[in-house]
């Protein structure tokens, strides 16, 4: 890892830095990278498994990085997908950075992938703070953390080009309503595109690609 010692505006700048250097890396390589952000427990993982099924089915190789606090449970998700896949934890952090990311971006067989997918520590606060080089950021909530979390972090909404809301399946069980989400999502971020999803069965996944420019 290089040494980073400097003041937190400066971490800041080196970071924006670094991301500019992980997105010339993958397009160097010819690799469209996605920051996957969002709830703990909304179903990143799931849907990047399903993204990466539908697109294998049109030709097209997905990888994956997993970023967790702790333990490699997705990364051997991923794996067992058959997967490129790298893991990285991040220990006190709560999200990933571009150095992070830069560093385990030398582990991945980049030449043998089309899609990176990174999946971001589950947390809807800092993520949206640090740019990693993606070529577009994914936020995934699902029903069941409840109707009002578009409203209580307005931020990472309003700068994601994205929203996956999962587990619509559950939505009556646990009464909330997605469009109300979606409505929420729009006050914040009038140009983001709202994707309703059942990662479960795969519902909601060829939309999600269209979203993503696919
Ligand atoms: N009912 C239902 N369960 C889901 C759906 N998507 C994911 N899950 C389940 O939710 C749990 C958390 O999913 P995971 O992908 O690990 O979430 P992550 O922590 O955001 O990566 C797992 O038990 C999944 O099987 C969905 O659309 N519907
Ligand atoms: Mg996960
Ligand atoms: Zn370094
Ligand atoms: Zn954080």
């Amino acid at each position: 890892m290089h040494e980073i010692r400097v003041g937190f505006e400066d971490i800041l700048k080196k970071q924006l830095e670094l991301a500019g250097k992980n997105y010339e890396l993958l397009s160097t390589h010819g690799v469209k990278a996605f920051n996957v952000m969002g709830a703990i427990g909304s179903g990143k993982t799931t849907v990047i498994l399903r993204l990466a099924e539908a697109l294998r089915r049109r030709g097209l190789r997905a990888g994956a990085v997993a970023g967790d606090v702790a333990g490699d449970d997705d990364y051997r998700r991923f794996r067992q997908a058959g997967l490129p896949a790298a893991n990285i934890n991040t220990g006190d952090d709560c999200h990933l950075d571009a150095h992070r990311v830069h560093h385990i971006l030398e582990e991945l067989p980049l030449d043998e992938i089309d899609i990176l997918f990174i999946e971001n520590v589950g947390n809807l606060v800092c993520p949206a703070d640090f740019p990693l080089g993606t070529e577009m950021d994914i936020v995934v909530i699902s029903v069941t953390e409840g109707g009002d979390m578009v409203r209580k972090h307005p931020k990472i909404f309003a700068q994601t080009d994205v929203m996956v809301i999962n587990k619509v399946d559950l939505a009556e069980v646990v009464g909330v309503d997605p469009q109300r989400l979606v409505a929420d999502y729009r006050t914040v971020n009038p140009h983001g595109i709202a994707i309703l999803t059942d990662a479960k069965i795969g519902r909601g996944i060829e939309e999600l690609l269209s979203a993503l420019g696919i």
